[in-house]
């Protein structure tokens, strides 16, 4: 890169193989690790892998390794580049070369950012979804396993026979409990081994790997070609792959690490006992209210989350949302002062350089939902308090992701990428009001979970609500459900 870009040099080996190359890991762990290299020197070089698209993994290689990450405020754009992969791989066509280096020596910690998407689990029981042909299929061993907890838990065995010592696996998705979760899905692949196959695997596991939590946190967009030429005009290099992303960046982790790690915390990292107060802080304001800034934004028109934001019925809402009905459920861990966290969150989504779409925020929501509002609408539920604004958000994506039919939601939910999608239409495809919308999908298709099938007033909300912006749009149902109770805006 040209001398405004420092491109550091790479004189260290890999110490870390990362599922999932995407541009959220290369704006996040890469630099974490890169700063970590830099203060304490260590050979914690990244292989990165991506499941199935040579794209990234190309680019890179064409590229050394070296890609920008373009940090983007309103008023400033500065650039740096990591330079700490050493590698980089496609699953689908290296299956055997991963398992290979998932069992290396120099191995110390497997990391993943597969999105919530990527775990293969039931979100309703939280276990591995056996009902999945892919999980099938990598437990049939006749071919590579395709889905990461089939990879590590076939590359841990691998280890295991190749008695290549611990290894920790650093799950970096927005899903609570991260760490406990992949643990408990990979302990469900390995039970389901044929011919009690997974007996001294799940042993060995238990002596050797360990699973910490983390909190990842940092809105990194989608690359855009405008990013690409704004980069190759600043730094004189062109970069295929550069990534936006916020200047806001945090990452909080749970110190318990089989085999040594980097000092992330030259990077800014804090190693904490209470990452998961940290991540149910996370997942409800930032995430939870993001899904609402989407949906509602894309039924108005807007493109991104700033667009969405700066209509002031929408982050009245938002705020609304955040404080009442996602906050009461959250322990708010030391030292966060919950009014400066919200206020930072708004200045965050309103970062209007940086575009982030509302397309992407609500793509897989069926997934990320499940994360989001179960639970704090159980409480509030047994509270007596009201839920309008969770069940706004739910029939917001309802109303984006399948609509009735005759119902256009405009470009940008059309845009909306969803696991379920299609399940959701054909099982909806004769439902003639929001009502019969919101019981196929909550209480048929039980997609939040449980609770949320059973709770016949939340669902009858949802359907009010899918009828009211499919009806009169998304002002009339802003109103309404701004209206059910007393807000104070102060
Ligand atoms: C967003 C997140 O896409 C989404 O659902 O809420 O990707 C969010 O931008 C990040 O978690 C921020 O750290």
């Amino acid at each position: 890169m040209t001398d405004h870009v420092e491109r550091r040099p790479r004189n260290f080996g890999p110490g870390i193989i990362h599922l999932g190359l995407g541009n959220f890991h290369r704006a996040h762990m890469a630099t974490y690790t890169r700063a970590a290299i830099d203060a304490h020197g260590g050979d914690w070089g990244i292989i990165g892998v991506a499941s199935r698209t040579a794209a990234v993994v190309d680019a890179m290689k064409k590229q050394d390794f070296c890609y920008t990450v373009a940090q983007i405020s309103p008023d400033d754009y500065s650039y740096s580049v990591p330079n700490v992969h050493t590698d980089a791989l496609v699953a689908a066509n290296e299956g055997e070369r991963l398992l290979e280096l998932i069992a290396d020596p120099r191995i110390k910690i497997v990391s993943l950012t597969v999105t919530e998407n990527g775990y293969t689990f039931d979100p309703v029981t939280r276990r591995l979804n056996l009902a999945d042909a892919r999980v099938q299929q990598d437990l049939d061993g006749h071919e590579l396993p395709v889905t990461p907890i089939g990879q590590i838990a076939l590359g841990l065995e691998r280890r295991m026979l190749a008695g290549n010592g611990p290894v920790t696996i650093l799950s970096c998705d927005n899903l609570s409990h991260n760490g406990a979760l992949t643990k408990t899905l990979v302990a469900d692949f390995i039970a389901e081994l044929p011919q009690g196959r997974g007996v001294s695997l799940a042993l060995w596991i238990q002596r050797n790997v360990t699973f910490p939590s983390t909190m990842v946190d940092r809105i990194v967009p989608s690359t855009t070609q405008e990013l690409i030429d704004q980069v190759t005009s600043a730094t004189g290099y062109t970069d295929a792959v550069p990534v936006p992303a916020e200047p806001f960046s945090m990452w909080i982790i749970e110190d318990n690490f089989a085999a040594g790690r980097p000092q992330w915390e030259a990077g800014g990292a804090i190693f904490s006992d209470e990452v998961d107060k940290f991540e149910q802080l996370k997942v409800r304001l930032l995430n939870g209210t993001h899904s609402l800034l989407a949906y509602l934004g894309a039924l108005s028109g807007a493109a991104t989350i700033p667009e969405s934001v700066s209509d002031p019925w929408i982050a009245d809402a938002a705020r609304k949302v955040l404080r009442e009905e996602y906050l009461p459920s959250v322990q708010v861990p030391q030292g966060v002062d919950v009014r400066a966290y919200e206020a930072e969150l708004f200045g965050r989504w309103r970062n209007v350089a940086l575009g982030h779409r509302t397309s992407q925020v609500g793509s897989d929501g069926s997934v990320k939902l499940r994360e989001r509002v179960p639970f704090p609408s159980q409480q509030l539920r047994e509270n007596g308090q009201s839920r309008e604004l969770l069940a706004l958000t739910v029939s917001g994506y309802l109303s984006c992701v399948s609509p009735l039919p005759g119902f256009d939601p405009g470009e940008h939910a059309r845009a909306m990428q969803d696991p379920l999608r299609e399940v959701l239409r054909e099982r909806t495809a004769a439902a003639s009001n929001g009502t019969e919308l919101a019981h196929i999908a909550l209480a048929e298709l039980r997609f939040l979970g449980d609770d949320v099938a059973e709770d016949q007033e939340f669902i009858a909300r949802v359907g009010r609500y899918v009828d009211l912006l499919h009806s009169s749009g998304p002002r009339e149902a802003l109103s309404e459900a701004m209206n059910t109770t007393e807000w104070k805006r102060a």
